[in-house]
């Protein structure tokens, strides 16, 4: 095994925490065939560019909005959702996911009879059919889509709290999310701020484009203050705005492959990762949407050792601190953590 395969091999195997993964757009093509069967529509191996963006692509930040939509359409009742569940849970368990937090947005599909509350339940009956088979702990976040009404969210966050004590514990927050060149994320604060009161931790895109560096929803959304920040890809660039992070010490969920495919960064090099991780600020590496931008969670803490020439203790440090950042309770952590400190020896 040359030295390139030794590194990722070493990522495959090291325990790691997944924190930002979007359940549509975590669907490998695989899976988008098994929904289109179900469906009834012919399995199509053509339409591969539709679903996905390979190695080496890049596409407009619009491009995977586009992509969801398809995916959301193929996934419209419970039993597909509950499918595409499990896959997308076996999948990071087979990569070394050892702790994975789910987000995904409660859909009402009349046509078929789905609504927001069975969506989840067929979520949360994947979670607890994997729990046996699959070496991973997994939670769940709902999420609140930018181009809901207020009313929406606010259903959101009450279901989020109903499942909360219905599921004993594995809803655990709230995401919001969405296209960010969409609405005024001020709008949802008095419903964000309703979720944090009734215990719910708050996972919130922010300035996820370069627009958001300037507009006033970045800084309202950041005084909540929200529990960890997705992306914050121009946080850094405007620096009120990077000291409320820092005093706060909000952690960040970062996603390499997914910014520069989307070409919110313009390359691995130039990624907000190397700002923050150089400032001993809480990073987190996460996926976001690895079906949709053909990646796994190991081969992001491979692209983050290629590129800012981390070296194995160094991926072993950040894979162990996000295990504070997760939304597990005490007891979970202190499990997680003595389940990493058990393979530490195998591996360094
Ligand atoms: C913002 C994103 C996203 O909820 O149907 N989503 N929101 N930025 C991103 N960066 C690329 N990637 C995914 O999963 C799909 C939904 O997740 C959000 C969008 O709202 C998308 O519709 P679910 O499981």
């Amino acid at each position: 095994m040359d030295e390139a395969e030794g590194l990722a091999e070493f990522c495959r195997r090291l325990p790691k925490a997944e924190l930002h993964a979007h359940l549509s757009g975590s669907v490998t093509e695989a899976t988008i065939q098994k929904l289109q069967v179900k469906k009834g529509v012919a399995p199509d191996h053509a339409h591969q560019g539709d679903t996905s963006i390979g190695k080496g692509e890049t596409r407009q930040l619009q491009e995977p909005f586009r992509i969801f939509k398809i995916i959301q359409e193929l996934s419209d009742t419970e039993e597909a959702i509950f499918m595409m569940t499990e896959d997308v849970i076996s999948e990071f368990a087979a990569d070394g996911v050892r702790y994975l937090e789910l987000r995904s947005t409660p859909r009402h599909v009349p046509h078929t009879g789905m609504t927001p509350s069975s969506y989840v339940e067929s979520i949360l009956s994947a979670i607890q059919t994997c729990k046996d088979r699959e070496d991973v702990v997994v939670r769940l976040l709902l999420a609140i889509d930018r181009r809901q009404s207020v009313e929406t969210a606010m259903n959101t966050v009450r279901l989020a709290q109903e499942y909360a004590l219905r599921s004993h514990g594995v809803v655990v927050g709230i995401d919001l999310s969405g296209n960010p060149a969409v609405g005024d994320g001020r709008d949802f604060i008095p419903v964000l701020k309703e979720a944090q009161n009734c215990g719910l931790k708050l996972a919130l895109h922010i300035a996820e484009i370069s627009q958001q560096a300037t507009a006033p929803e970045t800084g309202a959304l950041l005084l909540l203050p929200p529990d960890r920040v997705g992306h914050g890809t121009f946080i850094h660039h405007n620096p009120d705005l990077a000291a409320m992070v820092a005093d706060k010490n909000i952690p960040l969920e970062l996603c390499l492959t997914s910014n520069v495919k989307a070409q919110t960064v313009a390359s691995y090099g130039e990624h907000h990762f190397q700002h923050w991780y150089s400032r001993k600020h809480p990073c987190v590496l996460c996926t976001d949407d690895k079906g949709v931008f053909c990646t796994t969670l190991s081969e992001e803490y491979r692209l983050a050792a290629e590129t800012f020439g981390l070296s194995r203790p160094d991926l072993w440090d950040l894979s162990f601190s996000s295990i504070a950042h997760t939304f597990a309770g005490e007891d979970l952590k202190q499990q997680l953590r003595l389940r990493w400190n058990s393979e530490k020896n195998k591996l360094l």
